[in-house]
């Protein structure tokens, strides 16, 4: 497929370390994918669903100690110690491949290489970025071509640059103690063994489009984040582009495909998504900032996804989907989920594999799918998919909207002062932790701009980084926000309806942008006036509950404070000056 030297060496190399009974490339066509499939139905690692229900779906099980990322084994291998950061688990390069390489030697004994060529972004963008990676797992090369563009076309692109990362993913025997996800952003290199999980072994998501290519973006000057991009059009065609940045399992899938409500949707608004999980940014010949979404498909949590809560995700698996750890209706062979509807399938089999009858399998505390069960789906399958998802040079975007979980304290939505408050907004970021990641579930951590997990150097330079953006995007950088979708009452009931109400909270973002409305200055930045959201035909819901979800509890604030300079006390000499202002003010504010 290619004659580039510095990929068929590279080829070559790992050929020898891990020893594959055969080599087979991967060019994305449609003969070769259904092959491919039916081998792995073959073998058991998938499983052909209803096809008249689910036409071309599939499903597959990970092994149960392998359902998540795992941060704890997740590592940046950076010349120098200090170039991780403090918030990264760290190994000396040297150390790390030697580490690896026994790890990985003669690992695909009795398997197959399969090389997959593959484009992040639309193939030939300018801000796009090419990766081939080598793998001996089926499951990963039919995600990988539903997640990223893999074609012929990706290497001819290439041509004989060097300009391209390169992705070595070893199943091994799935040993949680020698599981390892490692990246060397000097090197454009990334392994990864002993996992068979996505957020692992999809070598284009995490590992490029977000540690590799964060690390990228810092040294060329453009941004890569762990954001969704959707087009909000208004009733006269106009479309405004908005990118939203929420940690693992906080909702950017179902924002980025939300339905406006029904009074809106009437009156001819409508949402179309760019991405909902990764952004690349870069600043365009008129100065603005614009956005790609690198992946091609949507790799999103089952649970929770329903008619009711994200229809238009829910469309897109029902074709062309891989399944992964969600549970199976034995009797018409689809699948289900928590949530999915209200009648879990009698006759099932759960997440690992146990033949269970749903209902009082249910009742006795358990749960059919995992909670960090997957899909698969291509975006072209998506009904509000954007028509500029396509388009090379991306969309501009008007605003940046950064959020979490939080019970308490985060009102609804509020818009930093500028664009450093607003980096500082980001930075402070601060969510319960999901079932995306092991460990443990419901703590509040610090998770700056999403990014903690994600960020491939030093924190305080990425914020650093931000702020040279911001000086270079001038008058023409987007606006930044912070929402919280997830504020409790004192029994535990979320107070704000979400989902598709969420539109209500991005037409006063926007018309913020537009500076068509007002809004009242607090410790944190600006808030709205409650009567400046629109609740016309909300249900359940009143303008006093409103009222005290977009109160600013100073006292709050203040005990928030501490808690960031605790989080800032880390990056040391790194943490950008203006973030110590930033904070300073806010503790004056707060103090008033
Ligand atoms: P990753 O793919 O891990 O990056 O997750 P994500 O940020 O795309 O999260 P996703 O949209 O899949 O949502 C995860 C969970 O949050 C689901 O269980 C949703 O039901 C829930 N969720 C999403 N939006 C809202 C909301 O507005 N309100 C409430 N209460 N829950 C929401
Ligand atoms: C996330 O955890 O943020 C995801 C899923 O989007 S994974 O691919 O596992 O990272
Ligand atoms: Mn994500």
């Amino acid at each position: 497929m290619t004659n580039n030297k510095t990929v068929l060496s590279w080829i070559d190399e790992m050929k020898a370390l891990v020893n594959p009974d055969q080599v087979v490339w991967i060019d994305g066509s449609e003969e070769q994918l259904e092959a491919l499939r039916k081998e792995a139905c073959e073998t058991g690692e998938l499983i052909k669903l209803n096809q008249e229900k689910l036409p071309g779906c599939y499903y597959h099980r990970t092994a149960v100690n392998d359902v998540a990322r795992v941060e704890d084994r997740t590592l940046i291998c950076s010349r120098n110690e200090e170039d991780a950061g403090p918030t990264n688990h760290w190994k000396d390069p040297k150390e790390a491949y030697k580490m690896l390489y026994d790890i990985a030697r003669g690992s695909y004994k009795g398997r197959t290489m399969y090389v997959i060529p593959y484009s992040m972004g639309p193939i030939g963008s300018p801000l796009a970025k090419i990766g081939v990676e080598l793998t001996d797992s089926i499951y990963v090369v039919l995600n990988m071509a539903i997640m990223t563009r893999v074609s012929q076309k990706v290497m001819d692109v290439l041509g004989d640059s060097n300009d391209w990362v390169r992705g070595l993913h070893c199943k091994c025997n799935i040993d949680e103690e020698k599981r390892y996800i490692c990246h060397f952003p000097e090197d454009n290199t990334i392994i990864s063994v002993n996992s068979g999980y996505g957020g692992n072994v999809l070598l284009g998501k995490k590992c490029f489009a977000l540690r590799i290519a964060s690390y990228q973006g810092k040294t060329e000057g453009w941004m890569a984040e762990h954001m969704l991009i959707l087009g909000l059009e208004n009733p006269k065609g106009e479309v405004k582009y908005v990118c939203a940045a929420f940690p693992s399992a906080c909702g950017k899938t179902n924002l980025a495909m939300m339905i406006p409500p029904e009074g809106y949707r009437a009156k001819g608004y409508k949402v179309w998504t760019v991405g909902d999980d990764i952004a690349w940014m870069r600043p365009g010949e008129d100065g603005r900032l614009y956005a790609i979404n690198p992946e091609n498909g949507f790799f999103g949590v089952a649970p929770g996804t329903n008619m009711k809560s994200n229809p238009n995700a829910l469309i897109s698996t029902k074709k062309g989907t891989i399944f992964t750890n969600v549970a199976r209706n034995l009797d018409d062979n689809t699948v289900w989920w928590e949530s999915l509807d209200k009648n879990p399938p009698v006759n099932a089999e759960e997440w690992k594999g146990a033949h269970v009858n749903g209902p009082e399998y249910i009742a006795e505390g358990n749960k059919l799918a995992h909670p960090n069960s997957r899909f698969t789906a291509p975006a072209k399958n998506c009904p509000c998919i954007s028509s500029e998802f396509e388009n090379g040079a991306g969309v501009p975007i008007s605003a940046i909207v950064f959020g979490g979980r939080r019970a308490q304290t985060t009102p609804l939505v509020y818009q930093s002062r500028d664009w450093n408050n607003g980096v500082f907004v980001g930075s402070i970021m601060a969510s319960e932790t999901t079932a995306a990641a092991t460990g443990a579930v419901g703590v509040v951590r610090r998770d700056p701009m999403a990014m903690l997990p994600f960020c491939g150097y030093h924190m305080g330079d990425y914020f650093q980084h931000w702020f040279e953006m911001g000086e270079k995007l001038g008058e023409n950088a987007p606006k930044i926000f912070n929402v919280n979708w997830f504020r409790l009452d004192s029994e535990g009931h979320f107070l704000w309806p979400g989902f598709g109400d969420n539109f209500r909270v991005l037409e006063w973002i926007l018309k913020r942008c537009e500076g068509k409305v007002d809004a009242k200055e607090t410790a944190i930045g600006y808030v709205p006036y409650a009567e400046d959201i629109n609740l016309e035909g909300i249900q359940d819901f009143d303008i006093e509950t409103l009222k005290s979800i977009l109160e600013v509890d100073k006292a709050a604030w203040a005990k928030e404070a501490e808690g960031i300079e605790e989080f800032y006390k880390q990056f040391g000499d790194k943490l950008p000056q203006e973030l110590r202002n930033q904070l300073e003010t806010l503790k004056k504010n707060c103090a008033e």
